[in-house]
């Protein structure tokens, strides 16, 4: 006979065990990812039990393309990497959209997609598609997981990749008989936190810098544009010590809106054409020369032209420069801004008569579009909304903008409060960024106030996760400028095409959005008159304020057009 004692003694110890979704889980914890936003299927279930052991909040929502954007908007509000789930074949191709955007924008996601068992590869299993092969394009990494015990170390490979330079998305591809297989917990690879990739926020080249700080203090006329990247790199420090230090004008662009406040000595608006026609030394600073930008071509002639950029592939790319500096945008503005203070003078002095000529132009400029902007027309102008908006805006409202010509318009009045609180879709222009991103602001931030404006167009493409908000009570306000139409196509198409073959392909219904915003118990109104959008607009307010979303469904003039789409810039 064997005593009890004996038997515990002799018996082999528990081999721990773990799955492929467990894996996922604690990688994704790892990397400090609080929050998946997904849309269910069979093959990728095993990610949401381990998301329930680590803690991770799931966020599911009704399109892919919305999971995708929204893992895009959580980190821009973040600065951390944005997680979405979906499953194979059409929820992953439905992300793609999302994944693109996040592509052109430059934003860190991780798209993790489901996909039919290794062991029935190519044998045309449920929802089996190529995703990797898909993906390669439109991501800085894809690829595979091919075995169960390494699937936290491909993840962290994944990290590695969508955090190095210029940040972007990657794409994993988990089959599921690897996602749910059990493996001893010995034999899984799982790097640990914060112990797997390095920090590339690099210096640039310091003779650049010595040859950037020369140039600067010998300039009278100098201007400076801020792009996105001087928020990816959250250098709204640097910039405004660089540009105050130095007396040079600000421009910003894309996410480097708000890095000055309206109204501080060196923020411009208005007068980006002048400064880039009559300025000796042009610093661009993190945004690239793409269509925004007219290519680069829109420069003085024989201007110095300098290019700070976090991605080697961006600097002199679709123009020659005069000098061009790689690495982290706020590092290399700092250790500029320090190269210069060592001088007897930086130049900022010299600079006063330019300083002030181009704000006396802004003044003027604005004066120009004042009577747009305060129209008492009827139907309300789409102007007269944008500068409503503006009025409204307080340093707490992250503005997001999706839409068309509406969208377009209200950017030349909208001027955010504070770094960081404007969104828009990057050089994807992709429509349908609002919700999502209002969506994965509100819950990054939940103590702001989000204000997204749509166009109707827009709306409709992602609206119906609206009803996701309210689930996870992510309160947001959203204002519609409603001109029944995809009316930043309809333009180019009258112009094109005359008033009669113009209106084909791009006239909507009349939706009344507000009876939406009902059925989903949210606060939502119609407004006809201008006098009416600033008290609707506070309603609302106070309505998400006290934990409802907000629909103000603005009617709006469908013949105005914004200059640049009148020009048809965006092509040029
Ligand atoms: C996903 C996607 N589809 C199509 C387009 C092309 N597009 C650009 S603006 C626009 C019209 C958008 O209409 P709406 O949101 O109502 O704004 P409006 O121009 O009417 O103010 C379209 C269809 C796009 N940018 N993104
Ligand atoms: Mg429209």
């Amino acid at each position: 006979m064997v005593d009890v004692a004996e038997k515990v003694e002799t018996a082999a110890p528990a081999i721990e065990q773990i799955s492929g979704g467990h894996l996922v889980a604690k990688a994704l914890k790892n990397e400090g990812i609080e929050v998946i936003f997904t849309l269910c299927g069979g093959h990728i279930i095993d990610i949401y039990d381990g998301c329930i052991d680590e803690g991770i909040k799931i966020i599911d929502v009704r399109h892919e393309q919305v999971a995708a954007h929204a893992a895009d908007g959580y980190a821009r509000m973040t600065g951390r990497p944005g997680c979405a789930v979906v499953t194979a074949g059409p929820g992953t191709t439905d992300a793609m959209t999302g994944i693109a955007n996040a592509f052109r924008a430059e934003s860190p996601i991780l798209v993790i997609g489901g996909q039919g068992a290794l062991s029935q590869h190519k044998m045309g299993s449920l929802q089996d598609l190529p995703h990797v092969d898909m993906m390669q394009p439109i991501t800085k990494f894809a690829a595979t997981v091919t075995s169960t015990e390494r699937v936290a170390d491909m993840i962290s490979m994944a990290f590695r990749e969508c955090l190095n330079g210029a940040p972007g998305p990657s794409f994993l591809e988990i089959p599921r008989d690897i996602l749910d297989a059990k493996v001893d917990l010995s034999r899984a690879v799982i790097p640990k936190a914060s112990h797997y990739r390095a920090s590339t926020r690099g210096l640039a080249d310091p003779a650049a810098i010595e040859t950037l700080s020369d140039l600067l203090v010998t300039s009278e006329r100098p201007c400076v544009l801020f792009g996105t990247q001087v928020w990816t790199c959250r250098a709204t420090e640097a910039a405004l010590d660089f540009a105050r230090t130095l007396n040079i004008p600000a421009y910003m662009n894309g996410a480097g809106r708000g890095t000055f406040a309206p109204g501080d000595p060196h923020h411009f608006h208005r007068t980006r054409r002048l400064a880039f026609d009559e300025a000796d030394v042009i610093v661009i600073v993190g945004t690239p020369f793409d269509f925004r930008m007219g290519y680069g071509k829109r420069l003085r002639a024989d201007a110095t032209v300098v290019q700070i950029d976090m991605d080697y592939r961006t600097v002199g790319k679709n123009r020659d420069i005069s000098l061009g500096l790689v690495g982290d945008v706020g590092r290399i503005l700092e250790a500029v801004t320090a190269a210069t203070s060592g001088r007897l003078d930086s130049g900022a002095k010299k600079r006063k008569a330019w300083m002030k000529e181009l704000r006396a132009a802004e003044e003027q400029a604005y004066e120009k579009l004042l009577p747009d902007l305060t129209s008492d027309s009827v139907p309300i102008s789409p102007y007269r909304v944008a500068y409503e908006l503006n009025e409204f805006l307080t340093e707490d409202t992250i503005y997001i903008g999706d839409g068309g010509d509406v969208v377009t318009i209200s950017a030349l009045a909208v001027q955010p409060r504070s770094p960081g609180h404007w969104m828009d879709p990057g050089p994807l222009g992709t429509l349908g960024i609002g919700v999502p991103f209002a969506m994965a602001a509100k819950f990054a931030h939940p103590d702001k106030e989000v204000l997204c404006y749509f166009g109707d167009g827009a709306f409709t493409l992602t609206g119906w996760d609206l009803e996701t908000c309210v689930r996870f009570n992510l309160p947001f306000l959203g204002v519609i400028g409603n001109n029944s139409a995809m009316n930043q196509i309809r333009c180019g198409q009258i112009i094109k095409y005359g008033a009669e073959r113009g209106n084909v392909g791009n006239v909507l219904g009349d939706v009344p959005f507000e009876k939406f915003a009902e059925m989903l118990n949210c606060h939502g109104e119609a407004v006809r008159q201008p006098k009416d959008i600033r008290p609707a607009l506070d309603r609302a307010r106070e309505a998400v304020a006290g934990g409802t979303s907000a629909l103000v469904n603005i009617w709006v003039d469908r013949d105005e057009w914004a200059p640049g789409t009148r020009n048809q810039t965006m092509y040029k």
